[in-house]
C-alpha cells in the first residue's frame, strides 16, 4: 500500500528535538545523493564475540560496522537472551492483551505523563501525518520513578512510576526477568557498536550504568476491513533512541525503507532478534549510521500479530554528541548535542499528543 512519505514532513513545534529531526520547507527538493547498496538485513552470530575468540570478535564488529553503515538493521543471533524469556515475553503479551479494557485503561500509560503503562488502540501517531496506529501497547522502564529515586526530586518531565496489571500472577516478575536479560544484550551491542567505531569498548558505558531502557509488548489486531489506505499497524517512523532490540512473533509485518525509498519487509527469523539503530546514532556519527525508517502492516487474514520491540537508551542527563572518531574532515561535528532523555520526552508528547491525561 503507498504511503505518503513526504507527508511526513511536516512542520511542527518540537521543543528540543535535535534540529537533524525537524525538516523544514527546503526538505521537499531532493538533492542528488551517490547511489546506495540496496537493502538487506543480515543476520549476525554474536556468538564468538562473547567468547575470548579474538579474531572471531573482530569480525562480528566488522559486520556491525557494515550493517549500520548501510541501513542500521540487523539480525542477531546466539545473543545470550534463553529461548524461554524469549517466548514467556510474547505468552505474557498475549495474556496481557486479553484483559478486561477497564483494568487495561486504569494503567494509561499518559496519566501524569508517566509514559509507563497501557497505550489504548489508535493512542500514538508514530507518523505524525498519518491515521492513528492500529496497535494497543503496555510499556515499563528500567527506571521507575518512586520518591526515592533521584529523578524524583528534579523537574523531569516522563518520569514516572511503572504500573502494572494485578490479575495476572507472576507478570511482573516474569517482565522485569525479560528487561533484565535483553538489558544485558543492550549493553553488549552497545560495546560493540563502540568498537565498531574504533572507540574503547566502554566508550558508551557511563550513559549505561542505568540505562532508561523501555521495554514494550505490542497487539496488532487483524486489519478491520474498512481501515483507510493509509492506516497501518505503526506508521512509518524511526526510533528515537539509541538501539531497539525487537522480539516478534511468527506472524510479520515489519517493513523497512531501502536507500532508494522502496520498502521491504523484515520477517521473524526464529531464535533472533532484529536490532534497529535510533536516531541518536546518526547524531553520534555525524550521520555515518543510519537510523532507517520502518513501519508495521497488520496482517490481512483475521490474525493478531504481537511483538516486544525494546527501546535501549542512555540515562536522562546522557550528553548524545559526535564521537571524536566520527568528526568530518572538516572538524564540525554534523549535529549539535542533545540530552538524551530531552529528546525521548519531546517525541514521545509529539506522537501521543495531548498528555496528562
Ligand atoms: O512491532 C514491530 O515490529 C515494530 C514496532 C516499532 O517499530 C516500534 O515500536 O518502534
Ligand atoms: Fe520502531
Amino acid at each position: 500500500m503507498p504511503i505518503d512519505t513526504a507527508s511526513r514532513h511536516l512542520q511542527v513545534e518540537l521543543g528540543h528535538i535535535c534540529p537533524k529531526y525537524i525538516v523544514k520547507e527546503e526538505a521537499y527538493i531532493i538533492p542528488y545523493t551517490s547511489p546506495k547498496p540496496a537493502l538487506t538485513v543480515p543476520l549476525i552470530d554474536l556468538g564468538p564475540a562473547f567468547s575470548n575468540d579474538v579474531e572471531g570478535k573482530k569480525k562480528v564488529v566488522q559486520k556491525i560496522h557494515k550493517a549500520c553503515v548501510d541501513s542500521g538493521f540487523f539480525y542477531v543471533k546466539n545473543h545470550g537472551v534463553p529461548q524461554e524469556a524469549m517466548d514467556q515475553q510474547l505468552r505474557l503479551a498475549s495474556q496481557f492483551f486479553d484483559l478486561p479494557l477497564d483494568e487495561k485503561l486504569a494503567l494509561r500509560c499518559t496519566k501524569d505523563n508517566q509514559t509507563r503503562g497501557y497505550e489504548p488502540l489508535g493512542a500514538q501517531k508514530l507518523d505524525v501525518a498519518s491515521l492513528p496506529d492500529l496497535k494497543e501497547g503496555f510499556i515499563v522502564s528500567s527506571i521507575d520513578v518512586d520518591r526515592n529515586h533521584r529523578y524524583s526530586k528534579m523537574d523531569i518531565p516522563g518520569m514516572g512510576r511503572n504500573q502494572w496489571p494485578d490479575s495476572i500472577p507472576g507478570f511482573r516478575t516474569q517482565y522485569e526477568n525479560y528487561c533484565e536479560n535483553v538489558g544485558v544484550l543492550g549493553r553488549k551491542l552497545a560495546g560493540l557498536l563502540a568498537l565498531s567505531l574504533n572507540l574503547p569498548e566502554d566508550y558508551f558505558a557511563d550513559g549505561f550504568e542505568e540505562p532508561l531502557m523501555y521495554c514494550r509488548i505490542l497487539k496488532y489486531p487483524p486489519m478491520p476491513n474498512d481501515a483507510k489506505p493509509n492506516q497501518l499497524g505503526a506508521g512509518a517512523h524511526t526510533d528515537w533512541g539509541f538501539l531497539t532490540l525487537l522480539l516478534q512473533d511468527d506472524l510479520g509485518g515489519l517493513e523497512v525503507q531501502t536507500a532508494d525509498g522502496n520498502w521491504i519487509a523484515a520477517p521473524p527469523v526464529p531464535g533472533t532478534y532484529l536490532i534497529n539503530l535510533g536516531e541518536m546514532l546518526p547524531v553520534i556519527t555525524s550521520d555515518l549510521y543510519k537510523a532507517t525508517m520502518h513501519r508495521v502492516m497488520n496482517n490481512y487474514s483475521n490474525k493478531v500479530r504481537f511483538s516486544c520491540p525494546t527501546f535501549f537508551d542512555p540515562e536522562y542527563f546522557y550528553k548524545v554528541e559526535c564521537a571524536p572518531t566520527c568528526i568530518p574532515k572538516n572538524g564540525k561535528p554534523k549535529y549539535p548535542p542533545l540530552t538524551a532523555g530531552g529528546h525521548m520526552w519531546a517525541q514521545f508528547e509529539k506522537s501521543f499528543g495531548t498528555t496528562g491525561q
